[in-house]
């Protein structure tokens, strides 16, 4: 073996060492180990707290570092699409994360690069879903995120999801991306609001919910368009539904965001704040019982399947 390609693998060794990555055996590998069929132990659950959580976490962001870079580090644990599960226990919950996304590839780099060991410790069985918005009008990251949830069930038997800003990196491995008794807003102590909720029923940045939750608000709206107010009518359907929202602690809860400027095509809109006086009442007829998009693309990268989608956006 030529001794680049020898460093190479050193390196990637001792990166999966260091942050407990245990990859998938090749073909090569299963065939030399050469394990009798029937002598194979059923797999049994993994434990309710994963054990090789390692709790604070040191995030800084490595500009110089190519999203080809992150491929070579976890290809060979992921499956195609950006799928895991955990090799030796059976994982208590089938997770789909949603990203809505567009024109943040830089981003994309760094949250795949830290959220994908993350997770791989909490022995999940997931799938990362990269929901970009087609074309240049008005941005919509609630109706993205019903569309990431309707085309991930396409695919697997997801039971929980988690919807992630693209931006922000949980700096604590505890803070679990799975599904609770009910809905859950794991981001909950960002740096930029200086580690605290910017307000009491706050829903932004990343939150979880059941299939059954989801369900139970009709999804989420679709009709903010444009920044704003769509977390908070997600908030109060959960309320009016009956449900309280679970949250980690605020150690637990640490949350890293990506520095950068504001969107294009993302501005506040004016119409949003109106909306929420009446969401008791629009959120029986806005939300995944209305939903209209159509996919342009789906794209298996082994770090996540990006999927674009027309959700018919009005000029910007
Ligand atoms: C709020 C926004 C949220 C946003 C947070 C944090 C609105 C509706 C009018 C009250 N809500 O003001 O969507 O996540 O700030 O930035 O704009």
């Amino acid at each position: 073996m030529a001794n680049g390609r020898n460093n190479t693998w050193l390196i990637k060794q001792r990166f999966q060492e260091f942050w407990g990555i245990v990859p998938e055996a090749s073909n090569d590998d299963k065939e030399k180990m050469q394990i009798p069929a029937n002598t194979k132990k059923p797999l049994g659950p993994c434990p309710e707290t994963p054990p090789h959580l390692v709790g604070p976490l040191k995030v800084e962001f490595i500009v110089s570092q190519t999203l080809d870079e992150v491929r070579q580090l976890y290809s060979s644990s992921l499956q195609k699409g950006g799928r895991y599960k955990p090799p030796d226990c059976i994982a208590q919950q089938k997770v789909a994360v949603i990203i809505p996304f567009r024109n943040r590839h830089e981003h994309l780099k760094h949250w795949v690069y830290y959220l994908h060991p993350i997770l791989m410790r909490q022995q999940l069985d997931y799938g990362v879903y990269v929901i970009n918005q087609d074309g240049e009008g008005i941005f919509n990251r609630a109706k993205l995120m019903n569309a990431g949830y309707t085309e991930a069930l396409k695919e697997y038997d997801y039971q929980c999801f988690v919807f992630s800003d693209i931006d922000l990196i949980p700096i604590d491995d505890r803070n679990l991306y799975r599904c609770f008794d009910n809905p859950r807003h794991l981001a909950v102590a960002m740096d930029k609001f200086n580690f605290q909720l910017p307000y009491t029923s706050y829903f932004g940045g990343v939150s979880s919910l059941s299939k059954d939750q989801y369900l139970k608000i009709n999804g989420f709206p679709n009709t903010y368009w444009g920044w704003g107010g769509e977390d908070d009518d997600i908030y109060r359907r959960i309320a009016y539904s009956g449900m309280s929202i679970s949250r980690p602690d605020l150690a637990t809860g640490k949350y890293k965001m990506i520095k950068h400027h504001r969107d294009l095509h993302n501005e506040p809109n004016p119409k949003n704040p109106g909306k929420l006086g009446q969401t008791r009442s629009t959120m029986h007829k806005d939300g995944i019982n209305t939903l209209k998009y159509t996919v342009k693309e789906i794209v298996k990268d082994v770090l996540y399947t990006f999927i674009t989608v027309d959700i018919e956006a009005p000029p910007s």
